[in-house]
């Protein structure tokens, strides 16, 4: 397993509409595998694989946040929505390509996925609460599509400003590292 680096917002690769899945290859059992590792290290609940500069239709999830529950991790192989509640949910939603920021995102309360498992079955299944939030948020990433695009242009202006400054900030401190090494 590899941790993998997260892409910072503003980055051309999260805009990207992604690429489907040909097969379930040792390769993809590999991202995968990586992925779930990188997002539980996050912490996260759930990550796509365009955070990890895959531009790839696949993302993990695993919304159980009890501490000492069975984790349930996910991997969702080419999902499609095949069919969303009328009743909307208001979640207060994060990401982990633009951290620390987190802002009010009204999504479906209910919807159904189909996918392809990495046992090259094809699945089905009925998310309600965080896992509806969480899959409708990686689904969208597979898409190009961030929860700040549902905000404000002001908002998102102030949040895309906020990023920038962070990685000037980080490509500085790396930029000293290297120097002092
Ligand atoms: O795609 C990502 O960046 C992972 C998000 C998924 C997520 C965001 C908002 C709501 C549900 C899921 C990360 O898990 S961000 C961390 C987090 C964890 C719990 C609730 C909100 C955000
Ligand atoms: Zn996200």
């Amino acid at each position: 397993m590899t941790l993998r680096q997260i892409l910072i917002h503003p980055d051309p690769r999260l805009k990207k509409v992604c690429d489907p899945v040909a097969e379930v290859t040792d390769e993809i059992r590999k991202l995968a595998d990586d992925m779930l590792a990188t997002m539980y290290e996050a912490p996260g609940i759930g990550l796509a694989a365009p955070q990890v500069g895959v531009m790839k239709r696949l993302f993990v999830m695993d919304c159980v946040k009890e501490q000492d529950a069975t984790p349930e991790p996910m991997v969702l192989i080419n999902p499609e929505v095949s069919w969303v509640s009328d009743e909307s949910n208001v979640y207060e939603e994060g990401c982990l390509s633009i951290p620390e920021q987190y802002a009010e995102v009204t999504r479906p309360a209910e919807v159904r996925m189909r996918w392809l498992g990495l046992d090259g079955q094809s699945h089905e299944e009925q998310f309600d609460a965080l896992w509806a939030t969480c899959a409708q948020h990686e689904f969208d990433h597979l898409n190009g599509k961030l929860f700040i695009d549902y905000l404000g242009p002001m908002k998102r202006k102030m949040i895309t400003r906020k990023m920038e400054k962070l990685k000037r900030e980080r490509a500085r401190e790396a930029g000293s590292k290297d120097f002092l090494s």
